[in-house]
C-alpha cells in the first residue's frame, strides 16, 4: 500500500488518503457556485474577473480607472478609485434598509451578551471616529489596539478606517514587550486598550501590561481605556481617558473620509521564526475586494439568513479578514465570543452554536484536535442541526481530524472548506467552493477563481504531481503591499527564492487529480537518509491511530540517518498510548522510512498564541539545546515539562 517516493522530489510524499466527498445535492442546488463557471471566467482573464468583483461587491465614491499595475514586487490595484472601508461595512447596509439586522451577537465569557444591529454599530463607530479626531488622530496616523474580544475591538478598527487612520492590532495575550516593539516600529500615536478581559473564568489585566509598555513608547500621546474587566487600573491625568467618558459627548455624525484605493488600511505584525516582527501592510480597495469576495463565495454566504461564527481572535489576520472586514462588508449576522472553549464546560462552543442557531462555523485544526481529545460526548449533548457549512484555517488539517469534524460537528451533512492563506495574502487563496468542489479529507483542494498557484521544485520547475514548494504566480488584490519600513526585506523574504513568483514558505503536494495537500512549513521538513519527509504526513499518520488526538514531529540530528524523527503525542480522551504499536502503525500507514525513532507521550504541545505548533522548540528539546526565543509561546510551562520528560527518557536508556 505504500507508494515509494521517486527520490528526486523536493519533498517526498507517502500519503494515500483517497476518500472523496462531493457537495451534497441539496447544498449544491442552493449554492452561489455549483459549477466551474466562475473559475472559467477567472481563468480567461484574471484581471477582468477581479475588476468585476470590485465593481459588484464594493461601493465606490469614485470609480477606479485602472485594474492593476505590477512592477514586481509592487502591486497597485484599482488606482484612481476612492472609497471608504467603514462605509462599505456599515453605512451602505443601513442605507439599504438593513439597519435593524443584527451585525454582532456578542457573548462574554461570563455569559453576558450584547446584540448589536448595523445601525447601532454605525452610530458607535461614528462617535468613536469623532473621539479619535478630537484626540488629534487623522489620516495616515497609526493607532495601536490592544483589546480583548469585545465589540469595541471591531468599533476601534472601523473607526480608524472611517477617518483614514491606520490600525495595528496587537493580540491581547501578548506581553508588554511585544506591545513596545510593535508600537515603536509603527510609531503609533494612540493606544486603545481595556482594563482587562475574561479568560478561563478570570479577569486578565491589560491596562497594567499597557502601563508597563507605555514607559518605553514615546510616540503615544493618548490612551483610551474600555471598561470591561472591572479590575483596578491607574489612569494618568491628561494621557489616559475612559472610552465611556469620551463617547458620552461624541456626535454620531461623522462622514466617512474618502480614501484612495492604495491608502494603507492596517499593519499587522507577524513574528515569523527569526528576526524582529514584520509589520505586514494591507491597503484599502484590493484588500476589501478580496475579503468580501472570499467570504461570500467560500462560505456560500446568505447574508439575509446565515448566522456566521469565526472563533479566531481579532488580533490575528483571521479576525481582521473574517470577523471584521469580510463579514461586515457582506452585511451578515455573526457571533463574536470573548472567551475560551472550555468555560464553564468543554461544550461551550456547542452551547453557543445551539443557542444562536449558527449556520456557518469557522475554526482551527488545533481546536478540532482539542475537541477530539475532549470526546464526542460534548457536541452530542447539543442540537447542532442549524449548521450547514464548516471551515478550517491555520494549519494543515489531518484527515482523521477532518473526519471527526465532518461526523461529530457537521452531522455528515455539512461540506467542509479547508482554507489556506496567510497574514501576507490578506484573504483566502486555496480552498474548496462548497457547492462545486468534491473534497478530500486533509486537502485544501484548488486555488480559488482569480488565484494563480503552482508547485515548483528546487530549480523552480513546475511540478505536476508530487511534492514541492507552493508559489503564487501572479499578484492578487489582498496581497501584502510591503513590510513597514523595510522594502528590501519584503523583496528578499517573499520574492527572491523563485524569480517572478511569491514564495509562501509552505511545502505542498499535488496528487494525481491535481488536489493540493499542504505539507507544513518548509523549514520543518525532515531529511531522513536523503528522504525529504513532511511533518504533516507523519503527524497525520499518528493522529489516524485511535489512541492519538494530536501529534507533533520534528527531525533531530542523527549520526547515521542525518535526521531522525521524534514524535510528541497527546492521547485521545483518556486512551492509553502503546508507543511500539504506534511506531508500527506509522510504518504501516506511510512506510518504514517515516517510523519515528522515539515517541513521547505528553499532556500538551508548545504552540504559538494562535495555536500553531512550534516545532522549532521541539527540535531544540530533541537535540538537547537551550531554548531559543520563546516569547511567542502560548504556555511557557509546556516546554519545561517536555525537557524534563526528554532528560528522563535519555537517562532511562
Ligand atoms: C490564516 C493564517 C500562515 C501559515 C501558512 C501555512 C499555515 C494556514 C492552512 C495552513 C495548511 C491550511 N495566517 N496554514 N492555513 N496550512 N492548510 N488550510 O493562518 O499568517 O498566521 O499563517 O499557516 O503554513 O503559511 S498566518
Amino acid at each position: 500500500m505504500t507508494e515509494q517516493p521517486t527520490g528526486h522530489d523536493a519533498i517526498d510524499s507517502f500519503s494515500n488518503e483517497n476518500r472523496t466527498f462531493p457537495p451534497p445535492a441539496e447544498f449544491a442546488a442552493a449554492a452561489r457556485v455549483s459549477d466551474g463557471s466562475l473559475a472559467a471566467e477567472a481563468d480567461s482573464d484574471p484581471e477582468a474577473f477581479w475588476a468585476r468583483q470590485a465593481r459588484e461587491l464594493i461601493d465606490w465614491q469614485v470609480p477606479f480607472e485602472s485594474v492593476l499595475s505590477w512592477d514586481l514586487p509592487n502591486a497597485r490595484w484599482f488606482d484612481g478609485g476612492r472609497l471608504n472601508v467603514a462605509e462599505n461595512c456599515l453605512d451602505r447596509h443601513v442605507r439599504a434598509g438593513l439597519g435593524d439586522r443584527v451585525a454582532i451577537h456578542w457573548e462574554g465569557e461570563p455569559g453576558d451578551t450584547r446584540t448589536i444591529s448595523y445601525s447601532d454599530l454605525l452610530d458607535e463607530v461614528s462617535r468613536f471616529s469623532n473621539v479619535l479626531r478630537s484626540l488629534g488622530v487623522g489620516r495616515g496616523d497609526r493607532v495601536n489596539i490592544y483589546l480583548p474580544m469585545i465589540p469595541e475591538a471591531a468599533v476601534a478598527m472601523l473607526a480608524c478606517a472611517r477617518i483614514g487612520a491606520v490600525h495595528s492590532v496587537v493580540f491581547g495575550g501578548f506581553s508588554s514587550q511585544s506591545l513596545i516593539d510593535r508600537i515603536n516600529d509603527a510609531e503609533a500615536k494612540m493606544l486603545i486598550t481595556a482594563d482587562g478581559g475574561y479568560r478561563r473564568g478570570e479577569v486578565f489585566p491589560l491596562k497594567p501590561a499597557a502601563d508597563e509598555a507605555l514607559g518605553a513608547t514615546p510616540s503615544i500621546e493618548n490612551v483610551v481605556v474600555v471598561r470591561r474587566g472591572g479590575n483596578p487600573v491607574d489612569m494618568v491625568e491628561g494621557r489616559d481617558h475612559w472610552y465611556h467618558d469620551l463617547m458620552e459627548g461624541a456626535s454620531v455624525d461623522c462622514p466617512p473620509e474618502p480614501m484612495e484605493s492604495e491608502d494603507l488600511l492596517f499593519l499587522l505584525y507577524t513574528s515569523g521564526t527569526t528576526g524582529k516582527p514584520k509589520g505586514i501592510m494591507h491597503t484599502t480597495a484590493g484588500y476589501l475586494t478580496h475579503v468580501t469576495y472570499t467570504h461570500r463565495y467560500v462560505f456560500d454566504l446568505r447574508p439575509e439568513s446565515d448566522v456566521y461564527w469565526c472563533t479566531a481572535d481579532v488580533g490575528w489576520i483571521t479576525g481582521h479578514s473574517y470577523i471584521v472586514y469580510g463579514p461586515l462588508s457582506n452585511g451578515c449576522t455573526q457571533v463574536m465570543y470573548e472567551g475560551v472553549p472550555n468555560h464553564p464546560g468543554n461544550d461551550r462552543f456547542w452551547d453557543i452554536v445551539e443557542r444562536y442557531g449558527v449556520t456557518i462555523f469557522y475554526t482551527a485544526p488545533t481546536a478540532i484536535r482539542t475537541f477530539m481529545k475532549w470526546g464526542a460526548e460534548e457536541p452530542a449533548r447539543h442540537d447542532l442541526s442549524s449548521l450547514r457549512l464548516l471551515g478550517t484555517v491555520g494549519e494543515p488539517i489531518n484527515p482523521e481530524a477532518w473526519m471527526w469534524y465532518h461526523e461529530h460537528i457537521g452531522g455528515e451533512r455539512c461540506p467542509i472548506v479547508d482554507t489556506w492563506w496567510q497574514t501576507e495574502t490578506g484573504g483566502i487563496m486555496i480552498s474548496p467552493l462548497p457547492g462545486s468542489t468534491t473534497t478530500k479529507p486533509g486537502s485544501a483542494t484548488f486555488p480559488l477563481p482569480g488565484v494563480g498557484m503552482e508547485v515548483v521544485d528546487d530549480e523552480a520547475n513546475r511540478v505536476e504531481h508530487g511534492g514541492g514548494y507552493l508559489t503564487l504566480t501572479r499578484p492578487w488584490p489582498g496581497m501584502l503591499r510591503g513590510i513597514w519600513g523595510d522594502p528590501e526585506r519584503f523583496r528578499e523574504t517573499y520574492w527572491s527564492r523563485f524569480p517572478g513568483r511569491y514564495f509562501a514558505g509552505d511545502g505542498a503536494r499535488l496528487d494525481d487529480d491535481g488536489y493540493v495537500w499542504f505539507l507544513g512549513r518548509v523549514d520543518d521538513v525532515m531529511n531522513v537518509s536523503g528522504h525529504r519527509i513532511s511533518t504533516t504526513e507523519v503527524e497525520s499518520a499518528l493522529v489516524s491511530h485511535p489512541s492519538v488526538a494530536e501529534a507533533a514531529v520534528v527531525g533531530a540530528s542523527d549520526a547515521t540517518t542525518g535526521q531522525a524523527i521524534f514524535a510528541y503525542v497527546i492521547a485521545r480522551g483518556g486512551a492509553e498510548v502503546d508507543v511500539d504499536a504506534l511506531r508500527a502503525h506509522v510504518a504501516n500507514e506511510i512506510g518504514a522510512i517515516a517510523k519515528p525513532k522515539a515517541i513521547f507521550v505528553t499532556p500538551d504541545l508548545p504552540k504559538t498564541r494562535s495555536g500553531k505548533i512550534m516545532r522549532r522548540l521541539l527540535r531544540d528539546v530533541a537535540e538537547g539545546r537551550n531554548l531559543g526565543d520563546t516569547t511567542t509561546l502560548a504556555d511557557a510551562s509546556v516546554v519545561g515539562e517536555l525537557q524534563r520528560r526528554a532528560s528522563e527518557a535519555s537517562s532511562e536508556d
